[in-house]
């Protein structure tokens, strides 16, 4: 075996769990958070890439009024990480973040966590 495929077979060893499915590994603002200060986004990282056009995230307030942006979309520079804008007039409250994460296997997972802006 050359170097050359040495290293292939290598990359492909290591590439593999990327495509295993997909869980929340933590998240901010974090779940049960107590926040003085509105948070402009909700970012969210995983264990894998999720495919964000089939993914879900919604964060709502105790009313059950949404108030996220609905431009879920990965970061740029890490693929792991995806964001959700909120609107501006985030109150003091709480608030619900229910999510459904589609990995690029198809597989899906979900959950939800909660945080909470002080007055
Ligand atoms: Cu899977």
């Amino acid at each position: 075996m050359n170097m050359s495929r040495l290293l292939f077979v290598s990359l492909l060893v290591i590439a593999a769990p990327a495509w295993a499915h997909s869980n929340l590994d933590h998240s901010e603002p974090k779940d049960r958070s107590v926040l003085k200060q509105a948070p402009y986004e909700v970012r969210m990282w995983f264990t894998e890439p999720i495919k964000t056009k089939l993914s879900t995230i919604e964060v709502h307030n105790a009313e059950g009024k949404q108030v996220d942006q609905r431009n879920l979309a990965a970061d740029e520079k890490n693929p792991n990480l995806v964001r959700l804008s909120l609107i501006p007039e985030i109150v003091p409250g709480t608030y619900k973040v229910t999510w459904s994460a589609v990995a690029q296997d198809l597989h899906v997972s979900k959950g939800s966590f909660s945080f909470e802006v002080q007055p």
